[in-house]
């Protein structure tokens, strides 16, 4: 879609935006169905990079400290847990600027994606900067997803992040789609940005080719220590309406209502749903900061007729071979 297209969108009125998204959606949508991804930080903290809103960058003093690379049977407990409790889709994090062949950490992260993958849930990972050839053996392994988002527009970027640029961000992106995987791509509100950067992030993510699979819209957790822990909060109606926006422009994409629900009304969070968004994080952490109480979302889902989406219901499964469980 274009910024014009993009732009006159923005200027409707909220209800007409509203509708216009809630009709989009039913269309693409209709089965009144809402993704539950757990998240899984594998690798936590001791950051390289300055990202100005993360709690994990070695760089300030967030109070969480670098951890090692979580051992597989760590990590398989909590993924059996996440399924236990209706998770469809397990995403573990990683703390790192990127990821290269051959390295302990690389294989020892492709060992763990090959035993989460027997599990039949989906699995996205999201471990930074990647290579044309990490990218085919993260797909190899079992990755379904992999989650790198373009957080804001490239006239912002530069301001929130100085140790890579918005351009590596796209050659990821580019990686992971050659590689077959599904892009999880989206981006935080709440960045000091201008509603203009909203768009421009919006413009890029709808003219990725293929369009996104899934859009991460997280509203900024304000980090203590980091540079932006004072950051002026989100309103919840622009939140809402760039819920819309991303369903009007990417009506095949699950739109994921990710960080920030805590402080969300349930109220606000229908509105979110019924604008568009269909996925949500779900469990009681994100990787270092909170998330609803499952037994809240359940009820929330329930009040608001909304059932759990079935996994591989809209992406393929990887094949049995690469998925390790021939
Ligand atoms: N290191 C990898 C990377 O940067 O892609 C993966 C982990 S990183 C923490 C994943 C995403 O979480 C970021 O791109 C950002 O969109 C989101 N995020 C991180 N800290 C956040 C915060 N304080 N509030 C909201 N979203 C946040
Ligand atoms: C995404 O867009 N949001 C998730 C996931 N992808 C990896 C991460 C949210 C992190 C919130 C802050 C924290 O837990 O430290
Ligand atoms: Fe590192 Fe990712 Fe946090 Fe940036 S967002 S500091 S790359 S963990």
């Amino acid at each position: 879609m274009t910024l014009a297209e993009l732009d006159r969108l923005a200027q409707l009125p909220f209800f007409e935006l509203l509708q216009q998204a809630r009709a989009t959606h039913e269309r693409h949508w209709p089965k009144q169905e809402v993704q539950l991804c757990t998240l899984l930080s594998i690798k936590t903290g001791g950051c390289s990079e300055d990202c100005s809103y993360c709690a994990q960058s070695a760089r300030y003093s967030t109070g969480v400290d670098a951890e090692r690379l979580m051992s597989r049977d760590a990590v398989m407990e909590n993924a059996r847990a996440a399924k236990a409790n209706g998770s469809t889709r397990f995403c573990m994090g990683a703390a790192w600027k990127g990821v290269r062949q051959g390295s302990k950490r690389f294989n020892d992260v492709l060992e763990i994606i090959r035993d989460v993958s027997a599990l039949d849930m989906e699995v996205c990972v999201t471990l930074g900067e990647l290579g044309a050839e990490e990218a085919g053996l993260l797909r190899e392994a079992g990755v379904t997803a992999y989650n790198h988002n373009i957080d804001t527009s490239p006239e912002h970027y530069g301001n929130i992040v100085s140790t890579h640029t918005f351009e590596d961000r796209l050659n990821t992106l580019k990686h992971v789609q050659d590689a077959g995987m599904a892009v999880c791509c989206g981006g935080i509100l709440g960045l000091g940005e201008q509603a203009q950067d909203r768009l421009r992030m919006l413009e890029i993510l709808s003219n990725l080719d293929p369009q996104p699979e899934s859009v991460p819209i997280n509203v900024l957790m304000p980090m203590p220590g980091t540079p932006l822990e004072d950051a002026q909060p989100v309103d919840s109606f622009d939140l809402i309406r760039m819920i819309a926006l991303a369903r009007i422009s990417m009506p095949k994409a699950k739109v994921r209502l990710s960080a920030g629900r805590t402080d969300l009304s349930k109220e606000a969070q229908a509105l979110c749903f019924f604008a568009g968004a269909n996925s949500i994080f779900y469990g009681e952490k994100l990787l270092t900061a909170k998330n609803p109480a499952v037994k809240r979302d359940l009820d929330l889902l329930e009040a608001l007729d909304l059932t759990p989406q079935a996994p591989f219901s809209d992406v393929p499964k990887p094949c049995a071979t690469a998925a390790g469980i021939a």
